[in-house]
């Protein structure tokens, strides 16, 4: 098969019902079930090319050359390419985010997942989207889910795994399914503490609530998931709230936080809101700031009130949007 040079580009997403937690055993498997929107924007381009002139894969990221752990992931992902594809070759990642200034997302979900599917076609792959999504989710269990536009799930378990078995994200309603709105309100710039990864595991280890999550998740993912298909937003931003308090519970019980004061306030702002009449609802990640769900006729209204609470540095409204999909290398310098 011949290899050559392939580019892609994939959107960030959101989980409402959340991942946390691994199943145990090889592969990356998550242990419960999560449901997320793929948002427009928020979008990260990459580049693949493997070269018979490079002795060991190259990684450069926002116009930096990196090396150590994310050059190490990077390699990981590649490996397993070059070991379905038979290609041998080290390659070339030129990897660029389309993030807004201090977004203060992560890019891990759009990052391999754009990565997967650039390296898949790159090596001559002729994957359909749910191998690519298998691939993604090994690097990242959050990647999977942005293979696909819309709303998306990624199913779990807790079955003990040996590795192997193809497990893809699955798409559950387009992106124009409901007239919805994510609104991040941006808490602070500073490096998280504790990565997702290692945050999952020291709760899996130490948190005295870990088991009651692995018994919520999966009927709360299903009830978010009838919430949805019935388009019925107040019903599903409940749930994602309930989620989201749970999952974070779980963690802070075994001493993982990722919240601060700001992020506190702008729980308690989205509260206000509702309080007065307006459908909102918030979900917090691996990281201070919080998302927060509103009917798109609310999104200015709501975007003001954020705006408002003090240490929110910017508030993003973002719409969901498109899965990943193949570009030419061309436009990727
Ligand atoms: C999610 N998060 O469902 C959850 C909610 C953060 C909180 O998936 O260890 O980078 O690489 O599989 O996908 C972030 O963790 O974790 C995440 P790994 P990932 O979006």
């Amino acid at each position: 098969m011949s290899a050559g040079v392939a580019a892609a580009r994939a959107h960030s997403n959101i989980a409402f019902a959340k991942y946390w937690g691994k199943r145990d055993g090889a592969g990356n498997y998550p242990a419960v079930p999560s449901l997320s929107v793929t948002l427009e924007g928020l979008e990260t381009l990459t580049r693949v090319a493997f070269r018979r002139d490079l002795a060991s894969d190259r990684l450069n990221l926002d116009g930096e050359d990196a090396d150590g752990i994310p050059l190490a992931r990077v390699s990981i992902l590649l490996d397993r390419v070059r070991a379905a594809s038979g290609v041998a070759l080290r390659a070339e990642v030129v990897s660029r985010n389309d993030f807004p200034t201090a977004s203060g997302l992560a890019s891990s979900a759009s990052g391999f997942a754009a990565l997967s599917l650039a390296a898949a076609r790159a090596a001559g792959l002729e994957w359909d989207t749910q191998r690519i999504s298998d691939l993604a989710r090994r690097s990242s269990a959050s990647a999977a889910r942005s293979l696909f536009g819309g709303w998306v799930e990624l199913a779990g378990g807790p079955e003990i795994t040996h590795g192997t078995e193809v497990l893809a994200a699955q798409p559950v309603a387009p992106a124009l399914h409901a007239p919805w709105r994510v609104l991040v309100a941006v808490a602070g710039e500073a490096k998280k503490a504790i990565g997702s990864t290692d945050g999952m595991l020291k709760t899996a280890r130490e948190s005295p609530y870990y088991g009651a999550w692995l018994e919520l998740a999966p009927p709360l993912h299903e009830a978010l998931k009838s919430a949805l298909l019935a388009r019925d937003l107040q019903r599903f931003g409940e749930l994602a709230e309930e989620s989201a308090l749970a999952m974070h519970a779980s963690a802070i019980a075994a001493g993982v936080i990722y919240w601060s004061g700001v992020t506190i306030d702008l729980v308690a702002a989205v509260r206000q809101l509702r309080a007065r009449g307006t459908l909102a609802f918030a979900t917090m990640d691996a990281g201070p700031h919080v998302k927060v769900l509103v009917h798109e006729s609310d999104a200015a209204l709501a975007g003001t009130w954020l705006r408002a609470v003090p240490g929110v540095l910017r508030v993003l409204d973002a719409r969901p949007g498109p899965g990943a999909r193949s570009m030419s290398p061309e436009e990727l310098s």
